[in-house]
């Protein structure tokens, strides 16, 4: 499909962009709510081999990391949710989606560092345990604790940001939401949601009434189901090799999993980033 769009430059502008996502990866799910709140008609792409180590092709022509999100517009191929997010700020400007002023832009910039990586890594720590299934009984329930105990600090402390208003982002559902609904939702998931009567509970609903996160929350429950299903036989057969990198490998090792990620390794089970070259 690449090879295709660059041999038409001319007709680049008239072709819709091309998301390479997971529905499950909280960074695709921002960039998809972003492009959905700018009605940017745009298509969806689940690189075969994603995730397990075996991804090639135009995907990775597009981002040598082999990561989703990957944004593919015309000829401009961006890679790391938090950059398409500014691309797609830039390129479709209305509705704008950063809040107004400096200060305002800086805040909902740290919320996002935040949640891309501190939150994201007990996330992903919870689907290793519950969904790859990397240790079982006591251990198990010992690394699930401790990631409940973090994502109930990290949910107070995003109560704290917001504060008595209603939006992250200030008046307006904006670019601080966007940047946090994606992991509050995929902690939900794993049964650790924001406190009851919360604000940030309160928050989270209101979000949810919006059809761009609600659509983009529904994709997420649909490949949740297919993932419960496939990923432990993919697992057990060896052919799937998890990524652990920076924050997450931070998380397990923090964490208590430290055998985890031994196992991994003498399992062929994890993989780290691609090593880049040219
Ligand atoms: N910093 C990147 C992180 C993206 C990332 O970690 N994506 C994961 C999915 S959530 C991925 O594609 N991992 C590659 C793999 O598992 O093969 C971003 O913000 O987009």
């Amino acid at each position: 499909m690449l090879a295709l769009r660059r041999a038409l430059p001319d007709s680049a502008a008239m072709i819709r962009p091309l998301l390479y996502e997971h529905p499950l990866s909280p960074y695709a799910q921002k960039n998809k709510i972003a492009l959905r709140e700018k009605g940017v008609d745009f298509d969806l792409v689940t690189p075969d081999g994603m995730g397990s180590g075996g991804a090639g092709g135009d995907f990775v022509a597009a981002n040598p990391r082999a990561e989703v999100p990957t944004l593919v517009d015309g000829d401009v191929s961006v890679f790391d949710s938090t950059i398409i997010q500014d691309y797609i700020e830039e390129r479709w400007p209305l509705p704008a989606l950063l809040p107004d002023g400096a200060a305002a832009r800086a805040r909902v910039r740290m919320i996002e560092e935040v949640m891309d990586t501190q939150y994201e890594a007990v996330v992903w720590g919870m689907m290793e345990v519950r969904v790859f299934g990397r240790v079982q009984g006591a251990e198990a329930e010992a690394l699930l604790a401790r990631a409940a105990g973090q994502i109930a600090g990290l949910n107070s402390w995003l109560e704290a940001q917001l504060g008595a208003v209603d939006w992250f982002n200030g008046a307006d559902f904006g670019w601080g939401d966007i940047a946090v609904v994606p992991f509050v939702m995929g902690a939900v998931g794993f049964g650790v949601p924001p406190a009851p009567g919360s604000r940030l509970g309160a928050w989270l609903a209101r979000c949810l009434a919006r059809p761009t996160v609600a659509e983009t929350a529904a994709e997420a429950e649909a490949a949740a189901a297919v993932v419960a299903r496939v990923v432990p036989q993919a697992i057990a057969s060896g052919r799937f090799q998890r990524e652990y990198r920076d924050h997450r490998l931070e998380w397990m090792i923090r964490s208590g999993g430290l055998q985890v990620l031994v196992d991994g390794m003498k399992s062929g089970t994890i993989r780290f980033s691609s090593e880049i070259s040219a």
